[in-house]
């Protein structure tokens, strides 16, 4: 990030630079599916719908993504609400006997900017 600053050599002032943010944008995950052999295909699509507020047209795309591809992104959230997705994503999973497994990942790269 930008943060070079001027010193004035009289003063000792010390500028910050115009670049610097003032507040951090709060970094973004992205929230997992990995496929599995055991899960059923109608019940991703239903914790789609539930825990990622996809519409039954997006969340068979991404079932039928995670099932093709062996992961896939089912959202993207801040940290805490990303962990939040991740339990739910799991209580489910456990409490219909589903090894379905969920995990995040930052959007953005450590040293990107
Ligand atoms: N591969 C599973 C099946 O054939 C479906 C599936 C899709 C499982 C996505 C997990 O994250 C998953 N029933």
């Amino acid at each position: 990030m930008g943060n070079r600053e001027k010193s004035n050599s009289d003063t000792g002032v010390v500028l910050k630079s115009r670049t610097e943010r003032k507040t951090k944008r709060p970094r973004k995950y992205r929230v997992l599916l990995h496929n599995d052999d055991y899960t059923p295909m109608d019940f991703v699509v239903r914790l789609l719908q539930t825990v990622f507020h996809r519409n039954e047209s997006e969340a068979t795309q991404i079932m039928l993504h995670v099932h093709n591809h062996g992961i896939g992104v089912a959202g993207v959230y801040t940290h805490e609400i990303a962990e939040t997705k991740v339990a739910q994503v799991h209580m489910h999973a456990r409490q219909n006997d589903c090894p379905l497994v969920a995990s995040m990942e930052p959007e953005d790269d450590e040293d990107a900017e």
